[in-house]
């Protein structure tokens, strides 16, 4: 068995819990938060079979989109008090599709 941690924009979060419902894919969704943008991301826990592992990371794909963000000071690292002009300047990123991370499981247990 596997745990899938996938990290993903809030605005493909209800199209993805929807498609792992019709995929009979059982998944948890965490309310997250990015660490560099600081907006709000939707994280699933999702505990597969192996054998489902390449199943679910499609459904994954094929439901979370990347987009362009923006990133504003002071949310980026930049010390505006030195008098540096890029402290002023928006920055573009792109975020997603989604981040995953495919952990091993040692037991799985529903009491
Ligand atoms: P955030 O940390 O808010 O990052 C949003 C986007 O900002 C990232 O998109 C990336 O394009 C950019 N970014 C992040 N850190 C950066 C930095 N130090 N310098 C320049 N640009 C930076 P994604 O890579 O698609 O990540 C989307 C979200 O996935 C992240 O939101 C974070 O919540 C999570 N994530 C990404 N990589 C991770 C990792 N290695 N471990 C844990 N969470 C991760």
């Amino acid at each position: 068995m596997k745990l899938v941690l996938a990290i993903v924009q809030d605005q493909d979060a209800s199209r993805l819990s929807a498609a792992f419902v019709d995929n009979n894919i059982r998944a948890t969704k965490l309310s997250s938060t990015g660490g560099f943008l600081r907006a709000g991301n939707s994280t699933f826990i999702v505990g597969v079979e192996d054998s489902r592992v390449d199943a679910t990371l499609q459904v994954i794909k094929a439901n979370c989109e990347s987009r362009d963000e923006y990133a504003t000071p002071p949310l980026i690292s930049v010390d505006a008090a030195a008098g540096d002009s890029a402290a002023v300047r928006p920055i573009e990123v792109r975020v997603g599709g989604a981040t995953v991370f495919v952990l091993p499981v040692d037991a799985f247990h529903q009491f």
